[in-house]
């Protein structure tokens, strides 16, 4: 099952794609995932329908559109409702690599990756974050951004995957580079997280451990950054990254995980404003958003 939150005329309404078209869902995320059964939830709470999926925004959406003024077209919102989410860091070796070159050869790249503890860190809440369509963000007093795309986890109550979607982790890699302890200023601004278009839940995924992701960045039309890595890759379990999030921190209402990027441009490129950014990935959608400085 493929859900979704959309901008429905005018307002945020949770859906459930079913044969081409989006039903009302007569829960929310928050609900879904307090309720510790969250596929059940899902056909419990399933209603009429709403929309065809074909009639949904897929792509960059227009501004008057995203202000709020057209109330006919419905758009992607992000996935996410009270729910925090956080991100793994350090997860490949292309990762490990890319932040020990920005930051002229720091330890604590190579110390983390192989330690036992991850590196986990708090990276948006709703108000932060993007969906498919919208613009995500660079900032003013950043010289070299780049977006990262990771597979995402969707966890309920106690911790338990159930379902997946495509987070973009906005980084400023200048300000990270220049010292560690500037972390929350490279990761967390305004418009910092790309999510969605959808979540996809747990079961309709065989292997989230072979799935490729792909990156595409297009400026005037033209490619000017790709890339791609499979979660095959990853150096963490997938539960272990969650079951870490969640020692001694609880989460009634779930939360997202991101996992971690294996596609980093190459050094020389930054971001600018008006490029778009296009993560695939394998089984759970395209996450399109344009950029734009804040
Ligand atoms: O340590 C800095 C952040 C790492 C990160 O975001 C990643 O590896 O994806
Ligand atoms: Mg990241």
């Amino acid at each position: 099952m493929k859900i979704a939150c959309l901008n429905y005329q005018g307002k945020p309404q949770w859906a459930v794609e079913q044969d081409g078209m989006w039903l009302e869902l007569h829960q929310s995320l928050d609900g879904l995932l307090a309720s510790g059964h969250f596929e059940l939830s899902i056909n419990q709470a399933t209603g009429g329908p709403l929309v065809p999926v074909a009639d949904v925004v897929d792509g960059v959406i227009d501004e008057v559109i995203s202000s709020g003024q057209d109330t006919n077209t419905t758009t992607y919102l992000p996935p996410l409702q009270s729910q925090e989410a956080w991100a793994s860091g350090v997860t490949y070796t292309r990762s490990r690599d890319a932040r020990t070159r920005e930051s002229q050869g720091q330890e604590v790249y190579n110390r983390v990756y192989d330690a036992e503890r991850p590196e986990i860190f708090l990276k948006a809440s709703r108000n932060r974050a993007v969906g498919h369509g919208g613009a995500v963000g660079i900032r003013q007093d950043a010289s070299w951004s780049v977006p990262e795309p990771e597979l995402a986890l969707v966890l309920d109550l106690k911790g338990t995957i159930v379902g997946y979607t495509i987070g973009n982790d906005m980084s400023s890699r200048d300000i990270e580079g220049e010292n560690p302890l500037y972390l929350p200023q490279a990761k967390v601004y305004d418009r910092c997280l790309g999510l969605g278009p959808v979540i996809v839940t747990a079961d309709e995924i065989d292997d989230p451990m072979n799935l490729v992701i792909s990156l595409n960045i297009s400026r005037d039309g033209e490619t000017v950054a790709n890339g791609e890595i499979s979660t095959g890759q990853l150096h963490r379990k997938l539960e272990t990254l969650a079951h870490y999030l969640y020692r001694s921190n609880r989460f009634p209402h779930g939360a997202i995980l991101l996992t971690g990027t294996g596609i980093v441009p190459d050094d020389t490129f930054s971001l600018q404003a008006g490029d778009i950014v296009t993560i695939s990935i394998e089984s759970i959608g395209t996450l399109i958003n344009s950029v734009t400085t804040v």
